[in-house]
């Protein structure tokens, strides 16, 4: 009797799975592996139900010899243990984002002799019904609920900063493919100086929440994936308490407010644009009423703590941030320009040695040699890159804008624009 593996990821069982199973099993003894809710949202919408209940979905159905625990899209872990003689997919994954990993399984089942049975792939409307739900009707609760989500189910998390609909689709829908896998951005960040110097203006909390808002519905309108809002220093107490509920009630999944007082400049000045560092105490109250003001159970309220820009050293930050979390923070950011990340590494090392639990971002801007896989090992929980899609877009526009000067026509600066037919399709009206 020859051994047969196959692995899903769907909640839903229709009849083309019922069948493709059936096939499978008539090649041998089947193993299904179910795919964690972790490696199901690198590249598909969020299981509806949880991977115990999809386990025992697969057990009910006769044909399915055993149930397994597929945790990575790659299969080589599954191959490596089971060692199965087929393994059987949809003919689907033979383009897109799976293809990596079928090029993978491919190659790990020519290495002993297993084969690769693929049967015709079966399009389910309930499927794509739900796809669609999940990403057009994206309801505030179910949207702000994700980042929680997200946080429990990987241990660090890539943002992307957005600032209008068109870079939000850009961070709902970039993604690359690496070794066994794909790689997609988790969430979005809306930066205060992405957002004020998009509208030419200076990151000095000059943008008021109503303008803000305005950019936020426009990246929600379009996207799906959590947002993490710059809520600069949240201004007065008596104001963050009703706008944070304006937020929560908008979908909104977090808001990250900043230990500073008075006129808000940018981090990234560092300490030479005399900032003023908030009172710890007054800032710990700012974020209890915060926490007592939310409605929801989701919302998140993120403590940012300027101590490292201002120079006060990594104890100050250490001491800043203990007493936030005390005083209901439900993670803290660390921030710093420096241009090497040792002093976050530093911070990161003594925080988690006292709290294991508490969510830390980080936002290497200027230490960007960094990658988010040694951030993360050092214990950070989200990686946001803060100002990069409209730091990229800038210089391309200054340079097509001289170009046409110089010119006198836009013939030049062809090579630096989008063809006409791929900005024509680029958003399909049909959508
Ligand atoms: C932002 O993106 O607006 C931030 C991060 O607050 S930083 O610009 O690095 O201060
Ligand atoms: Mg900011």
């Amino acid at each position: 009797m020859k051994t047969v593996y196959m692995c899903f990821s769907t909640d839903i069982l229709h009849s083309g799975h019922i069948a493709i199973i059936r096939r499978a099993a008539a090649l041998g003894e089947l193993t299904v592996g179910v795919l964690t809710d972790e490696a199901i949202v690198t590249y598909k919408r969020y299981p509806l139900i949880p991977l115990a209940e999809r386990i025992q979905l697969f057990e009910s159905l006769c044909g399915v010899q055993r149930v397994v625990v597929q945790k990575t899209l790659s299969y080589r872990d599954a191959i490596a243990q089971w060692k199965p003689d087929i393994v059987v997919h949809g003919d689907d994954w033979r383009t897109g984002v799976q293809s990596g990993v079928r090029a993978e399984a491919l190659s790990l089942l020519a290495a002993y002799g297993g084969e690769l049975v693929e049967f015709p792939y079966t399009h389910s409307a309930t499927e794509e019904t739900l796809s669609a739900l999940d990403s057009k009707l994206n309801m505030p609760e179910v949207r702000r609920a994700r980042l929680r989500r997200l946080l429990a189910l990987k241990p660090c998390l890539s943002v992307m900063e957005a600032h209008n609909g068109l870079t939000g689709l850009i961070v709902e829908n970039a993604s690359v493919e690496v070794e066994g896998g794909v790689r997609r951005f988790d969430a979005m960040w809306v930066s205060s100086l992405c957002d004020s110097t998009a509208k030419g203006k200076p990151d000095i909390e000059l943008v008021d929440l109503t303008s803000r808002i305005h950019t936020l519905e426009e990246i929600m309108e379009v996207t799906a994936k959590p947002i993490i809002l710059d809520g600069d220093t949240g201004g007065l107490t008596e104001h963050f308490v009703f706008n944070l509920r304006t937020l929560e009630r908008l979908g909104i999944s977090a808001i990250i407010i900043e230990d500073k007082v008075g006129l808000k400049k940018n981090s990234l000045f560092g300490a030479d644009a005399g900032q003023l560092q908030a009172d710890t105490q007054a800032f710990c109250e700012k974020i209890s009423a915060g926490k007592k003001a939310q409605r929801s159970k989701d919302f998140m309220i993120f403590a940012r703590c300027e101590s490292l820009i201002l120079n006060r050293g990594v104890q100050d930050a250490l001491a800043r941030c203990r007493a936030y979390v005390r005083a209901g923070a439900d993670g803290v950011m660390i921030h710093s320009c420096r241009e090497t990340p040792d002093e976050v590494y530093e911070f990161l090392r003594l925080f988690r040695a006292e709290d294991p639990a508490t969510p830390v971002a980080v936002v290497p801007t200027t230490y960007n040699t960094a990658t988010e896989a040694e951030l993360a090992a050092r214990g950070a929980n989200i990686v946001i890159h803060a100002n990069h899609l409209l730091r990229s877009a800038f210089p391309a526009m200054m340079k097509t804008a001289e170009l046409t000067l110089r010119y006198g026509r836009t013939r030049e600066a062809d090579e630096l624009c989008m063809p006409i037919r791929d900005i024509l399709t680029l958003i399909p009206a049909e959508d």
